[in-house]
């Protein structure tokens, strides 16, 4: 255990020891110029270190309020160092850097009343956000799901929220009475079209509080698209002791993280931020392009790993990848059915992408966790995997492999539920009662998982060749031992 603390009295002290870069501007003085909804590990791997580098190299007003919407962790722990924390880039080359760009955390479900000043304050301009699939609260038209527990609550109490769409509402409502410029909004979740689909949650809300309101966000707010990236598993134990070592001084909450990162947002900004494209952020016209390369490459390759790999019995990433059996496979999922169900943006060469996003799973560096890619599938499964099965059935192309996918989630599903096993998923209550789960007839489990309308739409659930598929894959995993499981997988 060490007996230096990390924080900024210490930081000095820290960077003599260790060599270990750290804020060089000064962090006292810098403003607040950004509200973070869902300051997880994610948005301190990745949009707070491109700030905290545009800040290092220029300096600007661009601190960070980290809001979290719930629990009391990040407050508690960070705040204790200052809001400072180590982010360790473990890769070929480890290195280590302290990041100082969040100034400050509060708690949404605590701190309702700061929350909302905090975001209505002049020097706030702009509120970005990691929320994850299932904060916009969105029905399956797009629209917001006005029967969403959190949303009814929020527009009979809008001055007292709990979603994140009625904090950023009641906030803008503040500025509009205030006569204070408006925020732009940063939606950084993996979701395809993330800013399209904030706004129409946004304007929605609005609308149902004053349709003054609505037409001012329209006219003010910008919400552009944005692709993120960069493997962040979460903090474990081991990585507290380790980077602790490294530094020489206790950091009680590091992030580790890949060294490839990028972040590709829309290039028509209006309003001011900081300079992100000095650090390595792309502007472009083609966000969308961007999104679905690494939703169907990196994310759908992930969590085939994460369903297969665990029904195999093995636990990280690295683990499934270094199996001969389980790498070919992901090798022939990748060129036979996803690379070619879309059209890729014009600058990036698509199998150069694919391949490279192999080698960064076989980073031996980073444990990350099967379980963690695995939850919430009933959210992830839409953006990821279903769009490419939808297009390969338009281009009359392959689906089997993707079915062999989606049948190993259900399954998974299914033994979760067998062996009383944790599901972190919005849907876990309704798959536990799910009676069919309990079967041993493949084609009714089939039938009963596709017939998840707000999954699979008519469309798939239509789809006499998709349930075929799906149920020769389930009957072939329910038949082969999980030993066997990898060279039944290479036999694809
Ligand atoms: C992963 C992603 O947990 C998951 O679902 O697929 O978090 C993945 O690591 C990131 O999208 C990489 O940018």
């Amino acid at each position: 255990m060490n007996t230096m603390k990390l924080s900024q009295k210490t930081l000095a002290a820290i960077a003599n020891k260790s060599k270990i870069s750290i804020p060089n501007y000064d962090r006292e003085n810098t403003e607040i110029g950004i509200v973070h909804l869902g300051p997880g590990a994610f948005h301190r791997a990745h949009q707070a270190v491109y700030t905290e580098n545009v800040m290092n190299l220029s300096g600007g007003n661009w601190g960070i309020c980290g809001v979290s919407l719930h629990s009391a962790t990040a407050r508690d722990v960070l705040t204790e160092q200052d809001n400072l924390y180590t982010l360790a880039i473990l890769d070929k080359n480890i290195s280590y850097q302290v990041i100082g760009a969040i100034k400050e955390i509060l708690v949404a479900s605590q701190q309702i009343d700061e929350v909302i000043a905090r975001m209505s304050a002049v020097s706030t301009k702009l509120v970005t956000l990691t929320i994850t699939e299932k904060g916009y609260c969105l029905a399956n038209d797009g629209s917001l799901d006005l029967n969403h527990e959190d949303i009814k609550h929020d527009l009979s109490n809008p001055t007292k929220p709990v979603s994140a769409i009625g904090f950023i509402v009641e906030s803008l409502k503040q500025r509009k009475l205030d006569g204070v410029n408006a925020f732009n909004i940063l939606s950084c979740d993996n979701v395809t079209g993330n800013g399209e689909k904030l706004r129409r949650a946004v304007l929605d809300y609005a609308a149902q509080i004053d349709g003054s309101l609505r037409v001012w966000i329209e006219a003010n707010v910008f919400f552009p698209n944005t692709m993120v990236d960069s493997i962040t598993p979460k903090t474990e134990s081991y990585t507290i002791e380790s980077v602790s070592k490294a530094i020489g001084a206790q950091d009680n909450w590091p992030i580790q993280r890949e060294e490839f990162s990028q972040w590709i947002i829309d290039n028509n900004w209006q309003g001011e931020r900081p300079d992100w494209e000095q650090v390595g952020v792309i502007f472009t016209d083609d966000v969308e392009g961007f999104e679905k390369a690494k939703l169907r490459l990196l994310n759908c390759l992930h969590s085939t790993l994460a369903y297969t790999g665990s029904l195999a019995g093995l636990v990280t990433i690295f683990d499934v990848i270094s199996d001969k059996g389980f790498y070919q496979f992901i090798c022939k999922l990748a060129t036979d059915e996803i690379i070619g169900s879309f059209i890729p943006p014009k600058e990036l060469d698509i199998k150069a992408y694919g391949n490279q996003i192999i080698q960064r799973f076989l980073n031996p560096s980073i444990r990350h966790l099967l379980a963690q890619i695995a939850w919430d599938g009933s959210q992830k499964l839409q953006m990821r995997l279903l769009p490419i099965i939808r297009d390969n059935i338009k281009l009359s192309r392959s689906t089997e492999l993707l079915c062999f996918s989606l049948a190993s989630w259900f399954e998974f599903i299914c033994e979760s539920v067998k062996n009383n096993k944790e599901i972190v998923d919005p849907m876990a209550g309704f798959f536990i009662t799910m009676a069919e789960i309990h079967s041993d007839d493949v084609s009714e489990i089939i039938e009963s998982f596709l017939s998840i309308e707000p999954i699979f739409g008519e469309d798939l659930i239509n789809n006499l060749i998709i349930k075929e598929q799906l149920i020769n894959s389930l009957t072939k995993i329910r038949n082969c031992p999980k030993k066997q499981l990898s060279s039944l997988i290479e036999s694809l």
